[in-house]
């Protein structure tokens, strides 16, 4: 059975997926947990004296690597001040804080890319400065984390953050561990730039595969209920045969992540 539901305003402030990731020498911890770990919110349990641990929470990215996130369901627009907040495992050592640190590009569109400038005196600029405090992840009053304002690139909307390890390029502790990006100003991107884009709900199980049917080439992606992301597929212009044996029971949700789609088809 497979029911069609045209739907709104499902989602959150968080990354929701990670379409690209290249490691550094020294990277290895988290990536068995990875891309789940950095996505959503930032580890409630983080303090500045106890910041997160575990590789469920962490991904290293190694000296050098870098790590892509994309906002699926949401973009990070430019609103009063700070628009987003990258959370690293900063420690307050009571002198100062514990600082790894990674140079911070955001995108519209995953290929071109503009990066926040920095200042090395300060090192101002780059993520993984400040601690997170566990409260609220999107207020950035209390949130601690570093604040990203897209007025200063003269941005209006973004979809992508790219956090690359500063390596050798910044005189910091060691390598970073990224935690979570959070949307502090943001809106439904899917409404707000493919206002005509079908998304589907369906009730699982409903079939080990299905055809989706489109118009154009782009991405289909699924989401369980709670906003995760359950599978990201390309499909190409046609009809296409999606595995869903590995799909979560209960409500999913698809969407398809191009203005150009103009009309979907599930068949059994
Ligand atoms: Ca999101
Ligand atoms: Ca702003
Ligand atoms: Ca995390």
């Amino acid at each position: 059975m497979i029911a069609l539901i045209l739907l709104c305003g499902v989602a959150d402030p968080w990354a929701d997926a990670s379409p690209a990731v290249e490691y550094g020498p020294g990277a290895g911890y988290g990536q068995a947990y990875y891309p789940e770990n950095i996505l959503g919110p930032p580890d409630p349990a983080a303090t500045p004296s106890t910041p997160s641990f575990g590789e469920n929470n962490l991904l290293t990215l190694g000296t050098d690597g870098w790590v892509v996130l994309e906002f699926t369901d949401n973009s990070v627009i430019n609103g009063d001040g700070a628009d987003f907040t990258v959370f690293e495992n900063v420690l307050d050592t009571g002198s100062g804080y514990f600082q790894e640190c990674a140079f911070v590009e955001v995108s519209q569109d995953g290929q071109y890319w503009i990066q926040f400038p920095w200042n090395p005196a300060t090192l101002e600029g780059l993520a993984g400065l400040m601690p997170t405090t566990g409260d609220d992840p999107t207020n950035p009053a209390v949130s601690g984390g570093d604040q990203f304002d897209l007025e200063a690139l003269g941005l209006d909307w973004i979809r992508f953050v790219r956090l690359t390890d500063c390596g050798d390029a910044v005189s910091d502790g060691g390598l970073f561990d990224l935690d979570a990006v959070a949307a502090v100003n943001w809106s439904t991107g899917i409404e707000a730039s493919t206002p005509s884009a079908p998304i589907l709900v369906v009730a699982s199980p409903f079939s080990d595969s299905f055809t989706v049917t489109t118009e154009k080439a782009g991405n289909l992606l699924c989401y369980s209920i709670d906003g995760r992301v359950a599978g990201q597929w390309t499909v190409s212009r046609g009809s296409s045969t999606i595995d869903a044996s590995g799909l979560p029971s209960g409500i999913l949700l698809f969407v398809l992540d191009q203005s150009s789609f103009s009309s979907v088809k599930l068949m059994h």
